[in-house]
């Protein structure tokens, strides 16, 4: 493998090329819901599973949070977790995607007592918290730059739940609204860090296989859905 430090510029790049091959909006089961394809119990799967990933996200960046050493990148990275956990008076990210569980037909119980997540889902985002737990923070800090793709989904799926889902109440989309500014800020932030604190090429090319770890984390949801909800065009 090549030894010399990349610069900012071919980092990044690396980091985008990631993304591009291997995030999660090119699984079939992403693809076949912006086709319309995905029935009701599939659409209802996706988002009771997604929610012990969304709940899970506070306690990796908690995680992470213990480890900056620096107030400033500390005062920075809080406002994720108040973001999922909200506070007095903004319910946060955790509430309205309970509510966006109820705008499909889900009662709240049954988000919140995780019946219906799957063991490979659970696999999946405990080992994105416990990756989070273990690994140097600015490898920790790494695996988040998916966010660096997420707008881009994200907005287009606000468009395909309005169009072709109308059966979800709107209110349900408050939630990724609130992401096309969040997630935004949070990659900036997220990528300064990891442009500032990866010095060698070593460093650098763990940081793109912490994205590349991510990556799968959020691949392999979607494969554990295909499995579970099969029919339709989620077929691979
Ligand atoms: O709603 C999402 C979210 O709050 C986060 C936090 C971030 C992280 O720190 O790992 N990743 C992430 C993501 C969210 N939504 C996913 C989606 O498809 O709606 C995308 C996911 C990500 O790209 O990492």
């Amino acid at each position: 493998m090549e030894s010399y430090l990349l610069s900012n510029e071919q980092f990044t790049l690396r980091l985008k090329q990631v993304g591009e091959e291997r995030y999660h909006d090119k699984h079939p089961y992403h693809i076949a819901m912006h086709e319309g394809k995905l029935a009701p119990s599939q659409v209802r799967a996706w988002i009771a599973n997604r929610f012990y990933y969304q709940k899970n996200i506070p306690v990796k960046d908690a995680l992470i949070l213990s480890k900056l050493p620096s107030r400033e990148d500390r005062r920075e990275w809080i406002q994720r977790i108040i973001d999922h956990d909200g506070r007095e008076g903004a319910e946060g990210g955790i509430e309205a995607w309970i509510r966006l569980g109820e705008a499909a037909g889900i009662p709240r119980e049954e988000m919140l007592d995780e019946r219906h997540v799957l063991p490979a889902v659970r696999f999946a985002v405990d080992a994105y918290v416990n990756f989070c737990r273990l690994e140097p923070w600015p490898i920790a800090v790494a695996s988040s730059l998916t966010e660096l793709f997420a707008p881009s989904l994200v907005s287009k799926r606000i468009g395909v739940f309005e169009q072709l889902y109308p059966w979800i109440r709107p209110e349900g989309l408050a939630y990724f609204q609130t992401r096309l500014h969040q997630a935004p800020r949070d990659a900036d932030h997220g990528l300064s860090i990891v442009l500032r604190e990866c010095r060698d090429r070593r460093e650098q090319e763990q940081a793109i296989a912490a994205l590349c770890f991510k990556c799968n984390v959020l691949w392999a949801l979607l494969d554990a859905l295909s499995l579970a909800y099969p029919g339709g065009d989620t077929e691979r």
